[in-house]
């Protein structure tokens, strides 16, 4: 009896664990509910981002300056004339509209408005989430636009980066990603802050999200690097702004998924490079608009 019992509760817990993983599994590249209502456009609608619900930037060298501060992050809303540095690798921000951005067919739905010239392209990567459970807050699935560098050689869907806060304040900001390879973010003579974000207590920050390749990088001359544009697909790529199809969403195995509409976005810095004189690569955005509201 005892036997019975004790390989029973083993079964039982197995079964358990099952369902635990299943549901584990299954969060992250779950169908979103598009059953539930759109928050329709009003003629108060802004077609700009409203909300700003977080700011979590790298080390960088516009960090702890007046492009890289919570009132920097704050100023990319309701326009698209802000700036805000979101410093090195994975370095991100997430904004909201007040109104359910649709997924237009055949075109591109958001713009996102940099400071992109040729040659200094800074990509960064851009997700999007549906409010499923309508609470107004993103505490939902993020999913990945996928870009036209998505999958290729260089690409790698989860990485992640230790930055240090330095012993000296000023100095270089050593990292390390998961597999134990190091860096810093460089500090350089221009911008002579902490790049470490100041208003973070902890001495370790963890950043991850998908990393990009370096292949449209030029480091031939160290003087005079440059940083070519992705096809599409990123923010800080495309001089002018770049303009993204909610659906090239994909969960997190780079599924598509089939989005009726988009209520946050999430900008990140998409690749861990020194630009030299230039400093770190890091994305800037200076603001976000729906493109069926927009009237230029
Ligand atoms: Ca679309
Ligand atoms: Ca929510
Ligand atoms: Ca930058
Ligand atoms: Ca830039």
């Amino acid at each position: 009896m005892f036997a019975i019992s004790r390989s029973r509760t083993r079964i039982i817990l197995v079964l358990s664990l099952a369902i635990l993983l299943f549901a584990a599994c299954k969060k992250g590249g779950e169908e979103p509910d598009n059953t539930i209502p759109t928050r329709p456009v009003t003629a108060q609608s802004s077609a700009y981002v409203t909300q700003l619900f977080d700011y979590s930037p790298a080390p960088g060298q516009f960090i702890n300056t007046s492009s890289g501060n919570m009132d920097a992050a704050k100023g990319v809303l309701n326009g698209k004339t802000g700036l805000v540095s979101l410093g090195a690798y994975g370095g991100n921000i997430v904004l909201g509209f007040d109104h359910t951005v649709m997924n237009e067919p055949n075109k591109e739905d958001i713009i996102i408005y940099n400071n992109a010239s040729t040659g200094y392209a800074e990509p960064g990567v851009v997700w999007v989430m549906r409010d499923s459970n309508g609470n107004g807050l993103p505490d939902d699935v993020w999913y990945e636009l996928a870009g036209s560098a998505t999958d290729k050689a260089g690409y790698k869907r989860d990485w992640v980066v230790y930055y240090s806060r330095p012993d000296v304040p000023t100095n270089d900001v050593p990292w390390m990603d998961g597999f134990g390879v190091k860096g810093v973010v460089k500090t350089n003579t221009y911008h002579k802050q902490p790049y470490y974000p100041e208003w973070i207590t902890k001495n370790t920050l963890i950043l991850e999200g998908p990393l990009l390749p370096t292949t449209n990088i030029n480091s031939t001359n160290p003087t005079f690097i440059t940083s070519n544009a992705f096809e599409y697909g990123y923010a800080d790529n495309t001089p002018g702004g770049d303009k993204l199809d909610i659906a090239n969403a994909v969960d997190n195995r780079g599924n598509k998924v089939s989005l009726r509409g988009i209520d946050f976005i999430k900008v990140q810095t998409g690749i861990a490079y020194d630009l030299g004189w230039l400093g770190e690569l890091s994305t800037e955005i200076k603001g976000i608009a729906d493109i069926s509201l927009e009237k230029l």
